[in-house]
C-alpha cells in the first residue's frame, strides 16, 4: 500500500457534516487511476481538502456496486450515503457536477 492508498483508507474512516440537514454524511468516488476526469475531481478533493473514500473500479466489488446502482461503468460518480436512513443515497456522475457539489460540502 502507497501512501497516497493508506491517506484514502485512513480519510474513509471519517465522516462530513452535512450542516444543512443536520446530518452526517459519507462520501465515496467511484472512479479509476487513470481516468483523467477522475484525476481531476481527485484534485479538487485534495485542494478542497475533504475526506473521500477511494473506490476504483477495477475492484470486482466497487465495479458490481457501480453496475447495480447506475447500470454503467462510467467513472466518476460520487456516491453520497446519509446516517440518516430516511435519507436515499445519492449517485452523481459528472466530474463537474461533482466538483461543483463539493465545493458546496466543504464550505
Ligand atoms: N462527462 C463525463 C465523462 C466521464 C468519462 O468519459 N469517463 C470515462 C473514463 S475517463 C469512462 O468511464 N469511460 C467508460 C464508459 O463510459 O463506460 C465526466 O465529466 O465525468
Amino acid at each position: 500500500m502507497n501512501n497516497f492508498d493508506l491517506e484514502q483508507e485512513l480519510a474513509a474512516a471519517f465522516t462530513e457534516e452535512d450542516t444543512e440537514n443536520n446530518s452526517t454524511l459519507k462520501l465515496a468516488l467511484y472512479m479509476t487511476p487513470i481516468c483523467p476526469y477522475c484525476i481531476y475531481v481527485r484534485q479538487a478533493i485534495a485542494a478542497l481538502g475533504l475526506h473521500v473514500e477511494m473506490r476504483n473500479i477495477y475492484e470486482r466489488q466497487h465495479f458490481n456496486d457501480l453496475i447495480a446502482a447506475r447500470n454503467r461503468a462510467t467513472v466518476p460518480v460520487l456516491h453520497i450515503s446519509y446516517t440518516d436512513e430516511n435519507k436515499e443515497d445519492v449517485w452523481m456522475p459528472e466530474s463537474q457536477d461533482i466538483v461543483e457539489y463539493l465545493k458546496t460540502v466543504s464550505g
